[in-house]
């Protein structure tokens, strides 16, 4: 089971998969929890170029974005899958469509035919979306990579962007208030999960 958790910067996705995950694994389910950008060797040096170095032009963050996206899915995320797994992957193709689509301005017919040649058609079955707004959630950061560094125009795209994506894929979305206590929004989740399974 693919499950995908979304969101602005800082939205409570990290605090909320360790939470699933343990709640998941006590009830005797194999997880893994993984990421994008970064899963794996190959996918540390990738999220290295492209969230710790200056200037990278939008076509190359596009690219390398979508290079650890097909690296992932058929190196980590497959595998884990075809043994039953379950999957709880922060962030994935919506942060595409999202941030070099919606935010980057990239043309989103052509991402999401990107997003389909680099999974090989793979769509999660839940997509749980951390809803808050993008002032609230990078107050909530410690440490700022390159995309944080945005102005907030930028990440007011991102959450916009992503409400929209989840009105028109209500078949795979959750949105979540994550501006809620962090116990409820775990709770949220996990629930979400479950009657997904
Ligand atoms: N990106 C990514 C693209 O542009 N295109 C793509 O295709 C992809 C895949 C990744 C960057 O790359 C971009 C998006 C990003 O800019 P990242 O470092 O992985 O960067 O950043 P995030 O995914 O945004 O991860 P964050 O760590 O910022 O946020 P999380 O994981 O959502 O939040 P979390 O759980 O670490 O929580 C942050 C803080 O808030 C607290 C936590 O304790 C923590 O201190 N918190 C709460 N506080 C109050 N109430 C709650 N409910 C809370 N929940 C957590």
């Amino acid at each position: 089971m693919f499950v995908t958790f979304e969101g602005p910067e800082g939205a409570g996705k990290t605090t909320a998969i360790q939470f699933c995950a343990e709640q998941l694994r006590e009830s005797g389910r194999e997880v893994m929890v993984t990421r994008e950008p970064g899963a794996g060797p190959m996918g540390a040096r990738i999220r290295a170029m492209l969230l710790e170095e200056g200037d990278v032009p939008p076509r190359t963050e596009l690219l390398l974005f979508l290079a650890d996206r097909s690296n992932h899915i058929a190196t980590i995320v497959r595998p884990a899958l075809d043994r039953g797994a379950v999957v709880l992957c922060d962030r994935h193709a919506d942060s595409t469509l999202v941030y070099q689509g919606y935010a980057r301005g990239f043309d989103l017919e052509f991402l999401r035919q990107a997003n389909a040649f680099a999974t090989g058609g793979l769509v999660p079955v839940l997509t749980l979306l951390l809803d808050l707004p993008a002032e609230v959630g990078l107050a909530r950061r410690t440490d700022k990579n390159r995309l944080d560094s945005e102005p907030l125009e930028f990440h007011n795209k991102v959450r916009a962007g992503f409400l929209e994506l989840a009105k028109a894929n209500t078949e795979r979305f959750v949105v979540i208030d994550a501006t809620a206590p962090r116990e409820h929004v775990c709770n949220l989740a996990l629930e979400a999960i479950r009657n997904a399974s």
